[in-house]
Formats: structure tokens, sequence, C-alpha cells
């Protein structure tokens, strides 16, 4: 043990330390399977006071720290460097909810709780923590701050930016700051809070949240409905709003391609409609106030089913499905939140997390389509995501049998192509998933030198030593 880690070990103890090459390899590897980092150790600090004392020796000794939560990011962010004295700190043995608050709707956290503990932590008190993604029961919500993660309910309850009243962040210089305010106003300064949530752990390290809660839902409603276009999907999306009296929490654009996938890949799926379509929206309606209740008789699914009865007879809808039992809204969920892994098993594919203004998905799809085709003829292209936001997983699936290196050869005009495209519609090339280490290049491309200079003049004022996360996000020259 060198000196280094037996100090680390007195901080942390046997439970908190992993050295050997077997114990670290998953630490060291991201989900896709992109990286394959090296660590002096992996540190699994169990307190606030613990992470401090770590992080106060790393910048004595000058060594570099990877904040981990369930490692499930897209963006190889959590994953580090090949070579370097870096460690991996991770944050799942910090994973105690520590406080609810019926009344005020707040839930305090330690970062390392996995998001569905929190879900559903929040539902057993009659409440509703509305981040939801298909990672949820491995992601930690100090990952999610971390990455400011979207997820299927975005346009009705933000992202996990606005999900959050108050942080506990352990600086690079070791020192805590106790954000720890449940104010809905606070207009103090500079909005530290803000600083830290989607910074992805370049900045410090969350350990605590205050996060918001809502009532949770009694009244649901499921659709799966074939649309002719996305423009149809958007149109419908727009009077969905009225129809619902506000209600729409979800609404998901798919592609046939993505479709055929999961009924492929994944045990258990089925396809809901008879005939095979070129697009399908999934809808869901939710309500915390209970049907047949007053003059809400009817409910949700009975108002859904009048209105994509009207929708039908407009063209909107070709055919549709609501569901009639949890089960079967569930079964039309699984079609859609297995699409990312169904995509991995099928072989090689490349990402792009985009977004435009909803108003534009209608010719943004069909240019982008061809945008992709041409770059690499034969490839497959992957089109689903969270349109009621204007966020698409705009993906590329390799020709099959393609090797990845065979793939990656195309990458960057593949991934041009599309990334000029959505800068000419002025939208986003990270929605989502952040920018990691996978699209550090494209972030200095794609944004202005104004915005760059920003970017850097914080990361130098508040990690000096460039400890935090290092070459992740900005690269400090
Ligand atoms: P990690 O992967 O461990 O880390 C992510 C980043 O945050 C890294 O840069 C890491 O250094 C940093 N970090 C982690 N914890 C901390 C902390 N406590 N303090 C400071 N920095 C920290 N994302 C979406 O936005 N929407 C989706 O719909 C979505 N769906 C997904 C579906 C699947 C099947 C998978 C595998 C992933 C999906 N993701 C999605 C991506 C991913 O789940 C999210 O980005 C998630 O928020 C990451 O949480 P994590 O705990 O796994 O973080
Ligand atoms: C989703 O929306 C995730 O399912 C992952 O953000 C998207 O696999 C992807 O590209
Ligand atoms: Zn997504």
């Amino acid at each position: 043990m060198t000196d280094f880690v037996a100090r680390l070990h007195a901080i942390v103890g046997d439970k908190g330390l992993i050295t050997d090459d077997q114990g670290k390899h998953p630490f060291l590897t991201d989900w896709r399977e992109n990286y394959l980092g090296t660590a002096l150790a992996i540190v699994r600090p169990a307190t606030t006071e613990e992470v401090a004392a770590v992080v106060k020796l790393c910048a004595a000794e000058k060594v570099a720290i990877v904040p981990q939560g369930g490692n499930t990011g897209m963006s190889g962010g959590g994953t580090p460097h090949e070579e370097g004295r870096e460690i991996v700190l991770s944050l799942t043995r910090m994973n105690r909810i520590l406080e609810i608050d019926k009344v005020g709707y707040t839930m305090t956290v330690e970062a390392g709780v996995v998001l569905k503990t929190i879900q559903e932590a929040a539902a057993d008190a009659d409440r509703l923590f509305p981040l939801s993604l298909g990672a949820e029961g491995s992601c930690t919500i100090g990952g999610n701050l971390s990455t400011n993660a979207g997820g299927v309910q975005v346009l009705h309850y933000g992202n996990a930016r606005n999900l959050v009243l108050g942080l506990e962040v352990v600086l690079p210089d070791g020192e805590i700051w106790n954000g720890l305010r449940a104010l809905k106003k606070d207009n103090t300064g500079y909005d530290l809070r803000d600083l830290y949530l989607g910074a992805e752990g370049t900045l410090g390290i969350i350990t605590k949240a205050i996060l918001k809660l809502w009532p949770k839902p009694k009244d649901h409603a499921t659709s799966w409905s074939a649309v002719p276009s996305p423009q149809a999907a958007v149109e419908l999306l727009s009077s969905a709003y009225a129809a619902s009296e506000d209600n729409v929490t979800s609404c998901e654009l798919m592609g046939r391609q993505g479709i055929d996938l999961v009924l492929q890949h994944i045990a258990g799926t089925s396809d809901p409609l008879a005939d095979k379509h070129d697009w399908y929206v999934l809808m869901e309606w939710s309500s915390a106030r209970p049907a047949s209740v007053g003059d809400n008789a009817a409910g949700l699914r009975d108002k859904m089913e009048a209105y994509l009865g009207e929708a039908m007879e407009k063209g909107l809808v070709l055919d549709a499905v609501i569901a009639q039992t949890e089960a079967q809204s569930k079964a039309l969920w699984a079609l859609r939140e297995n699409h990312t892994e169904a995509s991995k098993k099928e072989g090689p594919s490349i990402k792009h997390d985009i977004s435009v203004a909803v108003s534009k998905i209608p010719p943004f799809v069909p240019e982008g389509l061809a945008a992709m085709t041409k770059a690499l003829p034969g490839c497959r292209p992957l089109v689903f995501g969270h349109v009621g936001d204007g966020n698409l997983h705009f993906n590329c699936q390799a020709p099959a049998g393609w090797s990845k290196p065979q793939f990656m050869q195309h990458g960057d005009a593949i991934s041009g192509a599309i990334y000029d495209l959505v800068t000419a519609y002025g939208g986003s090339i990270s929605a989502e998933h952040g920018i990691g280490r996978i699209k550090v290049h494209e972030l200095e491309h794609y944004r202005t030198k104004i915005e760059l200079d920003v970017m850097r003049s914080l990361k130098r004022a508040l990690d000096p030593q460039n400890l935090m996360n290092p070459g992740k996000v900005i690269q400090i020259q």
C-alpha cells in the first residue's frame, strides 16, 4: 500500500476503499463501454466529513478526483482517464433518506440514494418525485443533479435543475458549502446552487440535496398511437394540453426501427397494434385529482379516448390503444424504455442527444435522416425520445454486422452532419446527457468563444488546481 492509499484508508476504512484490480474494474468503465480508465483507488466515503477529508488529502497531494454515482452516464463523465493520478470517488455508500417534509413538500437525501428509492419513498408518503428515466433503478440523485438529467416527464415538471431547492457540496479545497436551504425564494446574490447542477463533477462534489415533491397522481391514462409523421405527433401534443386540462406528463416519439429492435432483443415485449407504422407516440396523462370525484367523473382515460377519437378523424392518429390496467401501461412503457438496452444488444451505435424547439421537430427530422444516411449510406437511423420537450435521441445504429472500429471511422462525418444541422436550427448538441468526455471537442466547436471563456473562468476560479474531474466538460489549456 502506498503512503497515499494508506492515508485514504485512515479516512474511510476497509469498507470505503477498493484497491484490487477485479474490485476496481466496474468503476473504471462506463455503461456504454466506450472507455476503460485507471485509478489509484476507488474511494467510497460514508459521510460528508469523510468526503471532505478525502478531497483535502487529494488537494494536498495533487491527485485528481472523478466523482461517480450509479455510473449510468452516457457521456463518460464518471470514468477516469487511461493515464494520470486519479481516484474514483463513489458516493454510493451515502444512501440515506434524511427527512421527508410532507407539509413543505420536500425530501432531504444523501447524494448516493438511487433514484428509484427516492421515487418509492415519495410515493409511500403520498407524494411524487417526478424525475423518471430508464436507468432509475441504478442511477443516483447526485449523478442526476450533476448531469441535470431530463427523462420522460420534463415537459410537465422540468429537468433535474427544477426539482431541487438546496444542496450541500464539498468544494475542490475540501471545504463544505452548506446550501441545504428549503427555500422557494432566495435572491441573495449569485445562485451557487445552479453552478453545481449540470457541472458533471467538475466544480465540486454534491453530497446532499433537498428535493421538491409534488402531490401523488391519483388518475392516469397511457396511450400508444401510430401517427403518420413527426408533424402529426407535434400537433397531437399541441392540442392535448387543453384536452387533458393541462395534465400531459409525458409525450415520447419513436420510429419503427427502434420498436423492431426492442421486440427482437427484449424478452416479454410485444407490438400493441396489428399493423406496422413508421412513427409512434406514447402519451401519459396524470392528475392528482382522482377519477369519479366531483365533476371529474369521466376520468383521464375517458377524456383521452374522446381526444384520440377526434384525432383519428383528423388523420393525426392512424391507430391507437389506451392501457386499461397498470400492467398494460407498464408494457407500453417497456417498449419505450428499452430502446437503449436493445440498441446496445444490437451492436455499435452513435448517440446524438439533441434538442430543437418543439415546432421545429417536423422539418428537422426528415432533414436529419437525409443528412445521416448521406454521411453513411446503409447506416440505420434510430430516432426516439422526448418530443414533448424538443429532445430527440437522433441515434445512428451501425449497418448490420459492422464492428465498432469499422463504424467509428465514419463517426465524425455522421455526427458532424447532425450537429451542424442542429446548430442551423438553433438547437443543442447535448440536451440531457451532458458533455462528459465524449463531447468536449464538440462543445469547443459549437459554443461561442464568449461562452467558452466564461466557462473556463469559472472552472479556474473554483478549481484552481484543476483536480475536480479534469478533462471533462471543458479543457483548461
Ligand atoms: P454517473 O454516471 O455516476 O455520473 C455522471 C456524471 O456526474 C459524471 O460526470 C460524474 O463525475 C458526476 N457525478 C456523479 N455523482 C456526483 C456527485 N455526487 N457530485 C458531483 N458529480 C457527480 N439521462 C437522462 O438525462 N435522461 C434519460 O432519459 C436517461 N435515460 C437513460 C437510460 C438508460 C438505460 C441509461 C443507462 C442511462 C440513461 N440516462 C438518461 C443517463 C444517466 O442515467 C443519467 O445521466 C444519470 O443522471 C446519471 O446518474 P449516475 O448516478 O449514474 O451518474
Ligand atoms: C432515453 O431517453 C435515454 O432513453 C437514453 O436518454 C437515450 O440511448 C439513448 O440515446
Ligand atoms: Zn433521453
